[in-house]
């Protein structure tokens, strides 16, 4: 518990109510409120505290699998990273040695943005091979560099290309970019992605089912759920919104068709309570990260019946 007691703040709220020791959980909650690169409207380090408030005032149901419920999730809500403002580097540092924790402790983090920025030190702490890394989003950030900074939100999938090195990124509902994202997109073979109006035309299910295929030889799946995926009149608070986006429920038949027993880790990220809309944003997105629990554990679950 080294990095854990030395750079995690306890928080009053825990997500969905639950108190379980981290010993006891299989999957371990982390509020990361990183908030230096956004370029258009700040206030992702807002994030975990709503996020959490949402999730203590909706019902504990899924969605995909309607009969399961949180409260049988062994989780752990851990609070909130301590972010070093200002200082990029420093925040994913600490990440890296807290996600590197819970993963050696035999745990699946579940991280609460946050910007984007984070999924590079999520997954540079997960370090595991043969990953494959699904992402729901608006955008590719793709970037070499954004405003002279290459640790920026826009650029976070670009270092993980660089860094990570995953063996195939899937897009889920990209519908904004630069020509320099969209020619390297096009460009590289281990990249696919789907606009909305793919996903319109071929179907949730389909979308899902091509994307798995090409994860087939895939032993490790990340998936980073950036909110701005989805469209912003159901997702309004987030910094960079942009229209045309993912319908709720088409975004969870393809999220419990993403998720099954190689799920390393889980993100969601970019919500924004300062420029929400009476905190549906927080409402959504507590809902997804709780669908996201449900799915994990069911696919775990299964997985533990059939090595019995
Ligand atoms: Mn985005």
């Amino acid at each position: 518990m080294e990095y854990l007691d030395l750079y995690l703040e306890k928080r009053p709220l825990k997500f969905g109510g639950a108190d379980r020791s981290f010993e006891s959980a299989d999957y371990a909650i982390v509020g990361v409120p990183l908030d230096d690169t956004g370029s258009y409207r700040p206030g992702t380090r807002f994030a975990p505290l709503r996020v959490r408030e949402a999730s203590m005032n909706i019902e504990s149901n899924g969605y995909t699998i309607p009969e399961a419920f949180l409260e049988s999730v062994p989780y752990s809500d851990l609070g909130d990273l301590g972010v070093t403002i200002g200082y990029t580097p420093g925040t994913l540092d600490r990440l890296r040695r807290v996600v590197g924790e819970i993963a050696g402790g035999g745990k699946k983090p579940f991280l609460i943005g946050g910007e984007h920025t984070i999924t590079l030190g999520a997954l540079q702490g997960l370090n595991v091979n043969n990953l494959c890394l699904a992402v729901f989003d608006a955008h590719f950030d793709l970037r070499s560099v954004y405003l002279e900074n290459r640790l920026s939100h826009a650029c976070v999938m670009r270092r993980v290309l660089e860094e990570v090195r995953p063996k195939r990124i899937a897009y889920i509902g990209v519908r904004a970019y630069s020509q320099e994202e969209i020619l390297l997109a096009k460009s590289r073979s281990d990249i696919l992605y789907f606009t909305p109006v793919d996903i319109v035309r071929m179907g949730p299910v389909n979308v899902a089912s091509y994307i798995m295929k090409s994860f087939e030889d895939c032993e490790n799946i990340y998936v980073s759920f950036d909110i701005d995926g989805l469209d912003p009149s159901i997702a309004p608070g987030t910094g960079t919104p942009e229209p045309g986006g993912l319908d709720f429920l088409g975004a969870m038949r393809i999220l419990s068709r993403l998720i099954d027993d190689r799920l390393a880790g889980f993100d969601i990220v970019e919500v924004n309570p300062l420029v929400d809309n009476h905190d549906v944003t927080s409402v959504v997105a507590a809902k997804i990260v709780q669908e996201a629990l449900l799915l994990a554990y069911s696919a775990d679950t299964r997985k533990r019946g059939r090595m019995k």
